[in-house]
């Protein structure tokens, strides 16, 4: 029977793991709760977002021969630059090994073309460049989103906002999503402005 429901899964991806070139704390630490709630049956779609940056991106420091966490402004928008990550065909772009990706049947890479940088999964931060998604998820009939992963003050946060906007109903799955908190604040700033735009932040325990 069809639930309506779609769990999408942001960047569990080497590289925003212990270990990785933009490490969240404890960023693996949400794995066990994602692939509980992947594997229920209450979801008719399962997405996960790659982060999938070429060498020379336009959000890298290197890039601009900065340093990492300084910001610039782009065309009017302001872009935090960050360390080089997730570049295709390096192990920090991978999804997380202990991350289960059999019940994920869509993956949606973002963040590839050189000069626009992509947090949410639905509109690249030029705010025009559509990844397609809303089109596939309405298409399948799909009214809630269920967002977890990484990392919660930026591609989750962009991502909640952008599916209100495109009219899902959307949860964020609390206990599954972690932040890097840069600066500090971000990830109380990201879950205030969540829930004032009218997302519901839940535990995924409560999934069954
Ligand atoms: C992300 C910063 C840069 C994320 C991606 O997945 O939240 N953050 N690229
Ligand atoms: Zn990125």
């Amino acid at each position: 029977m069809k639930t309506g429901k779609a769990l999408l899964i942001t960047d569990i991806q080497n590289d925003f793991c212990p270990g990785g070139a933009l490490a969240v704390p404890e960023g693996d630490r949400i794995i066990p709760a994602v692939n509980r709630i992947s594997s229920l049956d209450i979801f008719d779609e399962v997405v996960a977002t790659q982060d999938w940056h070429p060498r020379g991106h336009i959000s890298f420091a290197s890039t601009h021969e900065k340093e990492p966490f300084e910001t610039i402004e782009l065309e009017g928008i302001t872009q935090i630059l960050w360390p080089d990550h997730c570049v295709p065909g390096t192990r920090g772009a991978e999804f997380h090994p202990r991350l289960d990706m059999n019940p994920v049947n869509l993956i949606i890479r973002k963040g590839y073309d050189p000069e626009i940088d992509s947090y949410s999964g639905f509109v690249e931060n030029d705010r025009k460049t559509e990844t397609g998604l809303h089109y596939y998820l309405r298409g399948m009939g799909i009214k809630e989103i269920y967002l977890c992963g990484l990392a919660l003050d930026f591609c989750v946060y962009y991502t909640a906002l952008d599916g209100l906007k495109y009219g899902f109903r959307v949860f964020l799955l609390r206990d599954a999503a972690k932040g890097i908190d840069q600066p500090e604040g971000s990830i109380d700033e990201a879950l205030r402005d969540m829930r004032d735009q009218g997302a519901r932040l839940m535990d995924s325990r409560e999934l069954q």
